[in-house]
């Protein structure tokens, strides 16, 4: 019997003597205590399986998968993280809807702002031709004081937003593209401001009452811009103002075009900004943006019929600044994340760095590309690739922009939407293989992510696709 060689053994250890049957024990108080002990230790590996299985289950809660978003700015990683929140998480994406209305509005203003601050450059040495140069300035004469409430608007919602007086950069009359101690002239706000601007904004319902209670210097700013609206409009369609924004190169956002196109919606009272205004509202990310999505968000419908909507791990995306002046930030997210998304804008080959003119766009997207690729932190994480801003590339290819005029390594090949992109994809793949420091598949979607209906398709195949390598490696490890 275990316990009489546990006693004969070693009669000094304190745990033998403890656990020594008494002395002159008789059978039958011997096999009931055995029996006791049996039933003790039942209960004992009962409650040892409760705690593990409580701690698979905290294990299994805290688990998530990470995924971070990668590219140079304005390459579309805020605009691939609405398209996850806005399918994936819904109602809090409702929720938060109204708050975007002061971003829209101060969108359209600075794009109005923008193309007077190109009306009202020097004519001197420029290319428009002494005609022109007159009638410019004579366009500009009016437009000036018709549109100058604009330039209070602008300050207005941007204090509305939260911007401390440092963050509101006075525009620069003749340099429209000033740069900021940031590295760029175009408007920011903390996270810390912009997530109390959502928490007092979210779930409002829109009713032009509550609007007017809460926040009547919006309401006042959309009545300056409604009154302006007719005058903002004829700026806009203006076939020679047109061709001289597109002579001076003068830059406007991505979207401009989307909300001056709108403004009789916009500068309504009542305007409730849809899924695609939110979608285009352009907000530079500043600092890192952490967004959380729970299981049954992202798994709800799931195309993964092996994996148990318990079973499924959280899901959180990590959103960042990408001008150059913000990528060392992104380093210490590299070995906690499971994918990263990296955003290429495709269409942005005849476009330089906002931060370093000397660069041109496409070319960073490279550089940054191979130093993802190449880097061992990053080794072991899947990689998924969104050439983005398709639609602006087959834009541009119609208004005949030759491609090998930015990258002569194109050389003769067709001046097509589908050849530049075949092209391009090689390129990004190749350096996938060459520079990886472990043979690895990335995944590639030529993509338009302000398109809605098409990035639904394209971030279920993500994210199946994520999950799927993701419990792949889980199961190796
Ligand atoms: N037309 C079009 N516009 C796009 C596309 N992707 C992004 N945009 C627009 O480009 C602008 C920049 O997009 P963001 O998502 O803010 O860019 P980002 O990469 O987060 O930029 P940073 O925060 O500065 O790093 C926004 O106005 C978007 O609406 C696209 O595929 N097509
Ligand atoms: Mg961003």
């Amino acid at each position: 019997m275990a316990f009489s060689v546990v006693f004969h053994h070693d009669a000094t250890d304190p745990l033998a003597v403890i656990s020594a049957p008494p002395p002159n024990e008789s059978s039958h108080d011997r096999a009931a205590r055995e029996e006791r002990e049996v039933e003790a230790q039942r209960i004992s590996d009962l409650i040892d399986d409760e705690i593990r299985a409580e701690r698979a289950v905290r294990k299994k809660e805290e688990e998530s998968v990470k995924i971070l978003l990668l590219g140079q700015s304005e390459s579309g990683k805020s605009t691939t993280l609405k398209n996850f929140r806005m399918r994936f998480a819904r109602d809090k994406w409702i929720e938060e809807r109204a708050s975007w209305r002061a971003v829209i509005l101060l969108n359209l203003v600075r794009s109005a702002n923008t193309i007077l601050d190109a009306l009202s450059q020097d004519m001197d040495e420029e290319q428009d031709g002494l005609n022109d140069a007159s009638k410019f300035d004579d366009y500009y004469r009016q437009y000036k004081v018709r549109l100058s409430p604009l330039q209070a608007v602008e300050s207005n919602l941007k204090r509305l937003l939260g911007a401390t007086p440092e963050d509101i950069q006075p525009r620069k009359q003749n340099s429209p593209t000033t740069l900021s101690p940031c590295g760029s002239s175009e408007f920011f706000i903390r996270s810390r401001a912009w997530r109390n601007f959502i928490q007092t904004t979210r779930g409002h319902e829109f009713s032009k009452h509550s609007f007017e209670r809460d926040l009547p210097n919006l309401v006042d700013n959309t009545e300056v811009i409604a009154n302006c609206k007719d005058d903002i409009k004829a700026l806009w369609m203006d076939g020679l103002i047109q061709d001289m924004l597109w002579r001076r190169r003068t830059r406007l956002e991505d979207s401009a075009g989307f909300f001056l196109d709108a403004i009789d919606r916009l500068s309504a009272r009542d305007y409730e900004p849809t899924d695609d205004d939110v979608l285009r509202a352009r907000l530079r990310t500043l600092d890192i943006q952490e967004h959380e999505m729970k299981r049954h968000e992202v798994f709800s419908p799931c195309s993964l019929n092996t994996f148990a909507d318990t079973d499924a791990p959280k899901w959180k995306i990590f959103d960042v600044g990408g001008s150059r002046t913000q990528r060392h930030a992104w380093l210490p997210y590299f070995d906690q994340v499971n994918a990263v998304i990296f955003l290429a804008p495709i269409s942005c080959f005849d476009e330089r760095l906002l931060e370093d003119p000397r660069v041109n766009r496409l070319e960073d997207s490279f550089i940054l590309w191979k130093a993802i690729c190449s880097s061992k932190l990053l080794s072991g994480t899947i990689l998924i690739l969104f050439l983005n801003k398709m639609d602006i590339l087959e834009q541009k290819i119609r208004n005949g922009i030759m491609v090998k005029r930015f990258l002569p390594s194109y050389g003769d090949r067709p001046n097509e939407t589908n050849d530049v992109v075949k092209y391009l994809r090689q390129k990004f793949k190749d350096t996938v293989r060459y520079c990886s420091p472990e043979p690895r598949i990335c995944h590639i979607y030529p993509t338009s992510v302000t398109d809605t209906k098409a990035m639904a398709v394209t971030l279920t195949s993500v994210r199946d696709g994520i999950l799927r390598e993701y419990l792949k490696r889980a199961d190796l490890f």
